[in-house]
């Protein structure tokens, strides 16, 4: 074995080169492993004893793609392309190595040996546009070619991983080896081709499937149709799209010069910065200062769940999917039973679409069982997640019992979105054992989880709660207590200047439009028409006072009753309503003020800019861990358009020193609500970002 650099070894087996990739954590192609391979390529094929060469990768994965860390700086060594026509042009047949993820530019690369040998769980995708990118190493050009370009666009427009399996019926992989096996099986695939005299299959040069969509433009049209919903406000799937037209109607070289040039468009521009950033954002999140990595774990083995509702349901159909058994406890059995028939109708859904097996509904919903006593059902849970209604007298009540019933060690969760944790985990005489578990609605597909420190936390529930929501596949940030904890905080923030400036004279189609331009998938009147106006509103207790008591009066409580802010026809198509324009001329003119034309960019400003000072009072008090934290929880949890990043990268990006002058402007004309975080003065007086912070 000969050192080709400190992460590329060579060695000769045989007649075969092994070429050997060691660069943790996922064999990323930085200037390191560039030069590893263009050295380690140059030398075998210098070396007249070997006769085929193999490339294959230790550790975790295959090449995962190039190094994300490198992207707007200088590129040193040698590049991508100069390592790709190395191995193509080879006068001996290459064989990639394949197990783990085999992404972007590593599939690249792997598109580049003249053959693909894989372990069946492997994995091959193109996810550059997750990045806001398209491949930019001859991807679009030569997976068209292996694919054809109906099925490149569908993969490279959605990133998707695709397994093994399906990657080999669709010719990126030439054969499937036994799984931990890779080694042998490669070695063996090569002596077959040796034996065989195999051709040199070089991708770039078969033409067969791009050719047969040649004058074809229709494939393109209706696939732009068919996802333009998809797609909207993001620039890289349109231009991943155009990559692919140019392969199939221009020749190889040509189609690589389109490539270069809309990589290069995208990898300056604004989208992909943001995107980039929150690939990183997302696993910065789950680094705990003070949490030393060895913090001992508590093994969860089971978990109960109090409340059988849409949200306790919808928790509960995460433990059951990643396998772990969940007791359910309602007060009746009615509820429970509803409850449960829920959860089996969603599986049964997700099975009709093809989500998951027959076999996988019934296993699922036998990890979930339902019970009426908290006392018969939690000696033995390693984990209780409350999900009841949010009232702290019931709370409390609930966390006491809790207390008396579950085996010492058990974690105690509250599922609320804003009560103080504090004063919940007071009842115990284990508040170390408190925390909050803050999913979003609909539990069971919202991504984002808020795990909500309190005072008494300890660090081992904190690592166990971070680490258990990886596994349920929940990304994760840790929080400190404070009404509405990050997100509904900043949330209310934005909630409050909409409803102000309907008072002013723009109407709730106006705000929402603005906001829907913006990126956010719906504004925030649709969005309460979507959850119901009468959620918490009492009739009993309603006397015309608000917009929404009065909307409500009048039955219009969102799309379920067919009106709310807005008018709906039979297919839930929204329209402005004049009821309610008249409505809130009538509150105008009552409040004596004077409605007046707002322009979209005050809009915008005055619900944007209040969450980004906001944002800076929850890093002032200690709330949030960083401002890219808070970015995590707007994107997941509030549909914050995953192309601007987030409100603090968004600030970033107009510049804390204009967010700064606006909140001042504001404040002076409208008052306190605008008033500036001390944070942001000192950030802008000290010339920083938010990223610096
Ligand atoms: C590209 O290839 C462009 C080309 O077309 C053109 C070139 C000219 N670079 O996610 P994990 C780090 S664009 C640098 O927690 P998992 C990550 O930050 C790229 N670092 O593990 C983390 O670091 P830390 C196309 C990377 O097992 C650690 O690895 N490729 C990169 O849950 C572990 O990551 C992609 O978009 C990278 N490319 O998932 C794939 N990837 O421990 C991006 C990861 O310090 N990567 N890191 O926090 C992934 O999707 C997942 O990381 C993967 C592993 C599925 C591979």
């Amino acid at each position: 074995m000969a050192e080709i650099n400190s992460v590329t070894d060579l060695s000769l087996e045989g007649d075969v080169a092994v070429i050997t990739l060691n660069s943790p954590p996922v064999n990323a192609l930085s200037a390191k492993v560039r030069e590893g391979l263009y050295e380690g390529f140059k030398a075998a094929g210098a070396n007249p004893a070997a006769k085929a060469i193999v490339l294959i990768c230790e550790g975790r994965t295959f090449i995962a793609g190039a190094d994300i860390t490198e992207f707007g700086g200088a590129m040193a060594g040698p590049s991508l392309f100069d390592v790709q026509g190395m191995m193509e042009n080879s006068p001996k047949p290459v064989i990639a190595a394949i197990h783990g993820t085999v992404l972007g530019g590593g599939l690249e690369v792997a598109l580049c040996a003249h053959y693909r040998v894989a372990v069946p769980s492997a994995k091959f995708g193109l996810p550059e546009v997750n990045l806001g990118l398209l491949p930019g190493a001859g991807g679009t050009q030569r997976l068209p070619r292996v694919v054809g370009p109906e099925r490149a666009l569908e993969m490279m427009t959605s990133g998707r991983h695709v397994p093994a399996k399906e990657a080999l019926a669709g010719g990126l992989a030439d054969e499937l080896v036994e799984e931990g096996k890779l080694r042998e099986g490669a070695l063996a695939f090569a002596k077959k081709v040796l034996a065989e005299n195999r051709p040199l299959t070089r991708i770039r040069d078969q033409n067969e499937k791009v050719e047969a969509a040649r004058g074809k433009p229709e494939i393109f049209a209706e696939f732009r149709k068919a996802n333009a919903r998809k797609f909207r406000g993001f620039l890289a799937p349109e231009y991943n799209i155009q990559t692919i037209e140019a392969a199939v109607n221009l020749p190889f070289e040509e189609g690589l010069k389109v490539e270069r040039k809309l990589f290069g468009e995208l990898m300056s521009g604004p989208q992909s910065a943001a995107q980039r950033y929150s690939f990183f954002a997302e696993r910065t999140a789950n680094k705990i200062p003070g949490i030393a990595d060895d913090t001992p774990l508590i093994p969860i083995k089971k978990v109960g769940i109090i409340g059988a509702g849409t949200m306790g349901g919808g928790i509960a159909m995460n433990f059951a999917n990643a396998g772990i058994p969940v007791v359910i406890v309602e007060q009746r059995q009615e509820p429970l039973d509803r409850g449960l028939a829920t959860i089996r109708k969603n599986y049964e859904r997700t099975a009709s679409r093809g989500g998951i097996t027959a076999q996988q509904v019934e296993d699922r919903c036998a990890l979930i069982t339902g019970s009426l006593s908290m006392e018969d059902s939690f000696g033995d849970v390693d984990l209780v997640i409350e999900a009841v209604f949010e009232r702290m007298d019931i709370k409390k009540d609930i966390f006491a019992k809790l207390d008396a019933i579950c085996k010492p060690g058990a974690i105690l969760a509250t599922n609320t979105s804003g009560l103080n944790i504090d004063e919940i985990a007071s009842v115990t005489k284990r508040p170390e054992s408190v925390i909050g578990l803050h999913f979003f609605s609909p539990a069971n597909v919202m991504k984002l989880l808020e795990i909500v420190r309190a005072d008494h936390t300890s660090d081992s529930v904190i690592a166990t709660s971070m680490k258990l929501a990886k596994q349920i596949g929940k990304i994760a940030v840790l929080v400190g207590v404070c009404p509405g904890f990050v997100g509904n905080r900043i949330l209310g923030q934005r909630q409050r200047e909409a409803q102000k400036l309907v008072m002013e004279g723009a109407m709730p189609w106006e705000v929402d439009r603005v906001l829907y331009d913006f990126g956010f998938p719906m504004g925030p009147f649709a969005m309460s028409d979507l959850a119901g106006l009468d959620i918490g509103w009492v009739k009993e207790k309603s006397n015309g006072e608000s917009i929404r008591d009065v909307l409500c009066e009048a039955d219009r409580r969102g799309q379920k009753t067919g009106a709310g802010y807005y008018d709906y026809d039979e297919n839930r198509n929204a329209k402005p309503s004049p009821f309610t324009e008249n409505v809130i001329n009538d509150f105008i003119v009552k409040s004596g003020a004077n409605p007046r034309k707002i322009s979209d960019e005050e809009i915008l400003e005055r619900c944007i800019y209040p969450m980004i000072n906001e944002g800076m009072k929850i890093l002032e008090e200690g709330k949030a861990i960083r401002a890219s934290d808070i970015d995590v929880v707007w994107q997941n949890g509030y549909g914050w358009p995953v192309y601007r990043g987030g409100p603090m990268h968004y600030g970033d990006q107009i510049g804390p020193a204009k967010v700064l002058a606006k909140m001042q402007e504001f404040q002076a004309k409208m008052g306190d609500q605008f008033k500036p975080a001390p944070l942001l003065e000192k950030l802008v007086s000290e010339n920083k970002k938010f990223a610096d912070l």
